[in-house]
């Protein structure tokens, strides 16, 4: 798979032009082809062969063609030029979160620090605070971002990994001697990070099917290679275990393999205190006679309880719930009727509202909402108050023109450091839906950032909180907030919360909204699209949904439009 490639190659070109101190628009175009690239949830070769690399966000001319060049030869003849001007582990230096390129470069010239080992070196003994305009707090902040890369780079996003997943368990399938496959691990409990790659096969020939897999054409390394279990790791560093079982079995290793840990010993306890031993090949009585094992169907029956989902198998309650009959019936893709974050061309998405209305009916969606940047968020070029009528007066023309299906005139509104927002009250009520975000001051005080939310919650125009914690995959931590109290002055107000559904945010994560939904909060799903691509990112934000044990009924998104727009009224 290409993308994580194409990603990593526009982002360290990003981060050379940085040290480098090239154009901040050369730059930034750079980061965000990056962003939008490894959001994709299609292989980009195929977008190529389709013509359809435009549509991605930020994807013009030029980059398309370095993108086709990648593809094509394995290589980008501009970067590997670039590369050689500066040394190779100061890139490695700017992933860390919290350390720009001004600073990278300030300790290269003052102390030679030219890799993450010379640094974690010169902040042992203490060296860098002696260097003009580093405070401890800066030393602190850099140890933080040292230990946020370091815990990124054990796991991937869970988008990464259904990609990666999905060639092999695509070519598995298609070997002669295969039964079944599925996935199983984290991967298939949908958690939101993913360590490695499990993948199950029934076969009665297992050592062909472990011949084929660790030959698969995107394995760079065999780990090991065994008659029913190999593991290998791809191009792009991702470690995939394959095992192999009988047919008989094969619900039982299912299980065992899609965990998680805790949920195994919990029902391993539970089948004890009933006689039966459970493992990966079946279940047992006391004398060790096989009773059953075939499926998960079959042995959650055996066990006198309903069908667990995999996103619920955490140790959350959920075998108490099930014995009980009392499981969430939980929410699925096919429920959300629309989507209510998206940023059309209007301020920094690619896409025009007559394409997102196309794309989103492809979708089947019945309704959407778009929800440009306002007017302070210069750098995703915010609209002006006399924008908003325009944009408005387009609206209006295109609900003109269609049959069942609404465009909802929305904004995702800035809240400022103070809780204030970025549109006066008399421009806020004319819009049909308001999303609220923090998008500065990452790093105030918990207090601070807990009124501002707060303050957002009280306003009567405000509907959504957006991405409510701030965090960012890998590159930035949530930002320190007191969600229960935040929680508890939505519940007055009526507030909803977003389930941000854009990969590398995932925000509202399973646990927040879990609470959230504990608080007696109602949720929604917002794709964040930036481009018609990003639209089909939804699918993230139903995977933490189901992880937080969310229905159809807990989401607003699942309701037609009328009823939507009763829901959220004041
Ligand atoms: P990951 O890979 O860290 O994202 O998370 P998992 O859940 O995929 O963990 P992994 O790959 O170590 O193991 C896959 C499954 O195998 C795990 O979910 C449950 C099962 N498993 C692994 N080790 C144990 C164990 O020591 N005891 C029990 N009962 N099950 C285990
Ligand atoms: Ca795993």
């Amino acid at each position: 798979m290409d993308n994580p490639k194409v990603a990593q190659i526009f982002s360290n070109i990003a981060k050379i032009l940085e040290i480098k101190g090239d154009n901040p628009f050369r730059i930034r175009a750079y980061e965000r082809a990056a962003i939008n690239i490894n959001g994709l949830t299609e292989g980009i070769t195929k977008l190529i062969e389709e013509g359809r690399l435009s549509e991605i966000n930020g994807i013009g001319k030029d980059l398309s063609r370095k993108i086709t060049e990648i593809v094509e030869t394995g290589a980008l003849r501009f970067y590997e030029d670039l590369k050689k001007t500066i040394p190779a582990g100061l890139l490695e230096l700017l992933d860390i979160p919290s350390l720009g390129a001004k600073k990278v470069k300030l300790f290269y010239e003052e102390l030679g620090i030219k890799d993450i080992q010379d640094l974690e070196a010169a902040i042992a003994q203490d060296k860098l605070k002696g260097i003009f305009g580093i405070k401890d707090k800066t030393v602190e902040n850099i140890k933080e971002g040292l230990q946020l890369l370091k815990r990124g780079k054990e796991r991937m996003p869970l988008t990464i990994a259904l990609q990666t997943a999905d060639e092999f368990i695509t070519a598995l399938k298609k070997l002669v001697y295969t039964k079944k496959v599925s996935p199983a691990g984290s991967l298939r409990r949908q958690k939101e990070t993913v360590r490695d790659i499990d993948i199950l096969v029934a076969s009665q020939k297992p050592a062909k099917i472990m011949e084929e897999f660790v030959h698969l054409p995107s394995v760079k390394r065999i780990n090991a290679q065994g008659l029913t279990k190999s593991s290998v790791l791809t191009e792009n560093d991702v470690q995939v275990d394959c095992r192999v079982v009988e047919n008989k079995c094969f619900g039982a290793a299912l299980l065992y393999f899609t965990g998680s840990k805790e949920f195994n010993i919990r029902l391993r306890q539970y089948a004890q205190r009933h006689k039966l031993k459970i493992n990966e090949y079946g279940v047992f009585d006391e004398r060790d006679k096989y009773l059953a094992g075939k499926s998960e169907e079959e042995i959650f029956k055996f066990l006198k309880m309903s069908f667990i989902d995999p996103e619920l198998r955490e140790d959350r309650g959920e075998i108490e719930a099930a014995l009980k009959g009392q499981l969430p019936d939980l929410v699925t893709l096919s429920d959300i009727k629309g989507d209510l974050h998206i940023h059309s061309r209007w301020s920094d998405g690619t896409n025009t509202i007559e394409e997102i209305v196309r794309a989103a009916k492809i979708l089947k969606y019945d309704y959407i909402a778009i929800t440009d940047h306002s007017q302070s968020l210069k750098i995703a070029r915010g609209l002006s108050i006399a924008d908003l009528r325009k944009k408005r007066k387009e609206i209006e023309k295109i609900n003109r023109k269609l049959k069942n299906f609404r465009v909802l005139f929305g904004s995702e509104v800035d809240i400022d450091s103070d809780g204030r927002l970025d549109y006066p009250e008399q421009v806020l009520k004319e819009f049909d839906i308001v999303i609220a975000a923090i998008h500065t001051g990452f790093k105030q005080s918990r207090e601070r950032l807990t009124k501002r939310l707060i303050s957002a919650c009280q306003n009567p125009y405000v509907h959504i909180i957006s991405h409510p914690t701030g965090r960012l995959w890998g590159s930035r931590a949530a930002y320190d907030v007191d969600l229960e109290r935040v929680f508890k002055a939505a519940r007055k107000n009526n507030i909803i919360f977003e389930i941000n559904s854009h990969p590398y945010r995932l925000d509202l994560n399973d646990v927040n909204a879990m609470m959230a939904k504990q608080h007696g909060l109602c949720l929604c799903i917002g794709s964040d699209a930036h481009g018609n691509e990003g639209l089909k990112t939804a699918c993230f934000g139903i995977s933490v949904a189901r992880r937080a044990w969310l229905s159809k009924k807990d989401i607003l998104n699942t309701v037609p439009v009328e009823k939507l727009l009763k829901t959220i009224k004041k």
